[in-house]
């Protein structure tokens, strides 16, 4: 048993697949079902993939990219017994702002979904003059109100900290341009009441391994460890033939999150399955959430496949952290508090 301890709530019922026999470099396998969304899964919705789920009421309940036949995006409700079949909503998420007035955004993409406290926080990438993050709570997934939006255009891919790290929420994102981006490092922000947000820090940045050399973006929300923050991000490649997204891992500082502890020099997963590299977008995979259980130390990681599919990986917390810790390479950027 290792001696590395995962801090976070008993997860007795989740996705889980054993290993298979051979794996080769990181430990990390696939669903062998995946893909576990499919396209056309609601009628209007041609594709849902970069989504994020989590325990609710001894179910599992997401928030989920949905496609729409129009080709915008908007973010989708859905339900599941066992994490793996889902039953999504017809409608869209209806935001309301705190007088209780819609607030609905013209598109949300990538959502996030995490529970800090008593409260779950839903952050996209939503349009504000510009794409920007829009951020939403809900209680009971009845009523969803959208707070101040946290950030300035242009900004992509946040995900929030799953607790208040010296009493503030914490965020990190990817500023960025207003077009598909050929750049991008990620920062972390702190709020004390998620509408004022400052200290702005630089975590990491691209990396000079090619995987990750074009951009990198948050993933999942980090999980807390004895070790520091594990971190599930996606890296960016520029091939002569377009983008490649892959899986990579590092480890933030618990008390100070902007520092990086350990940081994988080569991905944890890349596109490999028909399901990743073919699709609406070929050759992406983008981790959103994971569902992850302290007392087994499963982790179950949620990825969009090719902007088309949602798919499922495996690993151990305590072999992953340990691959990262092995394969880490950081540099100055990387270990300085980014200022
Ligand atoms: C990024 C985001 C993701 C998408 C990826 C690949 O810019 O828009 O939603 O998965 O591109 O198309």
């Amino acid at each position: 048993m290792s001696s590395i301890k995962m801090i976070a709530p008993k997860l007795d019922k989740m996705p889980w697949q054993e290993r298979p026999e051979k794996i080769v470099n990181a430990p990390v396998w696939r669903y062998k079902e995946n893909p576990i969304i499919n396209r056309n899964p609601v009628e209007g919705v041609a594709r849902i993939f970069n989504s994020a789920v989590v325990p609710y009421e001894g179910k599992f309940i997401g928030v989920f990219r949905g496609e729409q036949t129009n080709g915008v995006s908007f973010i989708y409700l859905g339900r599941s017994e066992d994490g793996i079949h889902w039953n999504f909503e017809k409608e869209k998420i209806q935001l309301v702002d705190e007088k209780g007035e819609p607030f609905m955004p013209n598109y949300a993409y990538d959502p996030r979904l995490v529970k800090v406290e008593d409260t779950y926080y839903i952050i996209w990438c939503t349009d504000f003059y510009g794409a920007s993050i829009g951020l939403a709570k809900t209680t009971d997934f009845k009523t969803f109100t959208r707070l101040e939006t946290p950030f300035l255009p242009f900004n992509r891919n946040a995900v929030l900290f799953p607790r208040k790290v010296n009493g503030n929420f914490m965020m990190l994102s990817r500023p960025s341009d207003s077009g598909h981006t050929p750049f991008g490092d990620i920062f972390i922000s702190e709020s004390p009441d998620l509408t004022y947000w400052g200290k702005h820090r630089h975590v990491m940045g691209r990396a000079p391994e090619w995987w990750e050399s074009l951009k990198i973006g948050g993933g999942a929300a980090p999980i807390e460890t004895s070790e520091g923050w594990l971190l599930f991000y996606h890296g960016v490649s520029g091939t002569c033939n377009g983008y490649v997204y892959s899986i990579g891992g590092a480890i933030l500082d618990l008390e100070n999150p902007s520092k990086v502890l350990y940081r994988c020099d080569s991905w944890l997963l890349t596109p490999e399955e028909w399901y990743e590299e073919r699709g609406f977008v070929g050759n992406v995979c983008f981790p959103c959430a994971t569902l992850h259980d302290p007392d087994t130390g499963r982790i179950a990681i949620y990825y969009g496949a090719a902007d088309s599919y949602v798919g499922l990986a495996f690993c151990y917390f305590d072999e992953i952290v340990e691959y990262i810790k092995k394969h880490s390479v950081t540099r100055y950027d990387d270990e300085c508090i980014g200022r």
